[in-house]
Order: structure tokens, then sequence, then C-alpha cells
């Protein structure tokens, strides 16, 4: 990836995390549309843009580890949607679109091969999408969205009670996911693209984005998130107020309504 603001050399501490990524399916382009038209997706480049993510996340100190390809689950890449992580537990979840159901046992397969994480699940009639799921400290706010229902949010909540999480539940009618429409920077400023955004009331602090893909940002460390080469302004937004923005070329995985945070899960 490239980077925007000041230069450092890796994560300054050093330390090594560990994120899971997954494969580009062959039947990529046949991916689910929800809100967009289907462009025709190009596979090679497809494909590039995936090892430029994976190479961007090693380069900031994020081991990559493969779950288990789907070569015949179409959206299987966006392995976000599929297991969340709170600390030492890992929820599978539930996803709400039926040909995105199994993409859920390769995931819980990965997590298990990690060691040292307790599962548990979301189950029917609950979905969950793990794009919904935007963790801010302690709080956590789930869209209810297309694909994530009322059943899957009590589940999580109930799931999380005991952890000391509070779910906040966020009504979702303009995006696929809420963290297509939100998410948040290392200092908890929920960032995102009006538009989307039903209720930012619900939200403590609230800075728009000039562009639709500036809405999601991953944070790779306190002082660095990585963000959608097609939002430059809101990159340019985010690097002055002191933050260090790593961006990749994510195009194709766009055209099936991907962003930056769906192609992997930072487990720690
Ligand atoms: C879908 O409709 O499920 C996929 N085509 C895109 C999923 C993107 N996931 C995400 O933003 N968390």
């Amino acid at each position: 990836g490239s980077i925007i603001g000041y230069r450092t050399v890796g994560r300054r501490s050093g330390e090594r995390h560990v994120a899971l990524v997954r494969i580009p399916a062959s039947n990529l382009a046949d991916g689910e549309l929800t809100h967009i038209d289907r462009i025709p997706v190009n596979i090679e480049l497809a494909d590039q843009q995936w090892d430029n993510y994976c190479a961007a996340l090693d380069a900031e100190g994020w081991e990559t580890i493969e779950v288990p390809a789907a070569p015949e689950m179409a959206d299987s890449v966006f392995i976000e949607d599929a297991v969340v992580m709170f600390g030492e537990l890992a929820v599978i979840t539930n996803p709400g679109a039926e040909s995105r159901n199994a993409e859920t046992v390769g995931a819980e397969q990965a997590v298990r091969e990690l060691g040292g994480l307790a599962i548990e699940r979301i189950s029917a009639p609950g979905t969950l999408d793990g794009g919904d799921v935007l963790k801010i400290g302690k709080t956590v706010y789930v869209g209810r969205s297309l694909r994530t229902n009322a059943e899957g949010i009590r589940q999580l909540r109930a799931l999380l009670a005991p952890h000391g999480y509070t779910v906040v539940a966020v009504p979702l009618t303009k995006a696929l996911h809420l963290k297509t429409s939100v998410t948040a920077l290392p200092d908890g400023t929920v960032i995102g693209w009006a538009p989307f955004v039903d209720h930012p009331e619900l939200f403590d602090r609230f800075l728009a984005m000039p562009e639709e893909a500036g809405a999601a940002v991953v944070v790779l460390s306190p002082d660095t998130v990585l963000m959608s080469a097609s939002a430059p302004r809101s990159a340019a937004l985010i690097a002055d107020l002191g933050y260090r923005v790593v961006t990749v070329d994510i195009s194709e995985f766009e055209k099936l309504e991907g962003c930056v945070t769906c192609l992997s899960v930072r487990v720690r």
C-alpha cells in the first residue's frame, strides 16, 4: 500500500499480530449485490489486489493466516462477515444471505487451529454478518440490516454481556452493512458517509467523510489506519488529524459491495 501522512517504519512496538484472510473464490464475480448494479469484475486484478491487501497488512505487523479456501463460495473472500473477535472470544456468525451461510465452517476451523480462543456461535433463527459489528472499546454497535436480524442482535448481546460489552443496536436502511456506512478512528471518533447513516445521533462523536469509500477504515495500530485508494480526500482528511494512512486499491471488491474492513479479521 502507499502511505499518506507522516512516515514511520512498520509498527513502532515491533510486536506481531495475526489476521485471518481468505483467498478469492473462482466465482468471485457472482457475489451477492444489493445496492449496486453488476459491473464486470476483473478476476486477475482482484487476485492481485488481494495479494497487495495481505502484503499491506504484513508490512504493518499483521501476519496473515489463510482460512481454508472455499472456491465455490463467491463471497467467501469477505471473511469479516463469518467471524467476529472480542479479545479472546471468537463469535462464529450466521450470515444472513443464504448463499453465504456455509462460509462459517472454514472460518470456525481456522479459529480452532489458531488455538487459545473461546468460541461461541450465533444460531438460527438469529442471523448476523460481521460487517454489521463495529467495536469501540467496550461498546459494540450492531447494524440491524438486511443481513442481521433482531434475534441475531439479541444473541450477541447475551453472549457479550458477561464479558462486559454493551451492544448498541443501530437501525440501518441505506447501506449493506453497518461498516459500509460507519467505522471508527483509533480515538473512537465515528467516521462515516452521511447519506448512508440513518441515525448519526447514536454516536458520541460523528465526523462525516467526503467520499462513500471514506467511511471504512481498518485500525492497524494506535496511529495507523488502512483505507481504500478510492477515497483520497477522506484519506487526506484523516492524515490531517495526525494519523498515518495506508491505502490499498480494492476496486474489484468494491464492485461487489465489499469495503476495506471486510477482507480480513484482525485476531490479536
Ligand atoms: C455480500 O453482499 O455479502 C458481498 N457481496 C459483500 C460483503 C461485504 N462485506 C462487508 O462489507 N463486511
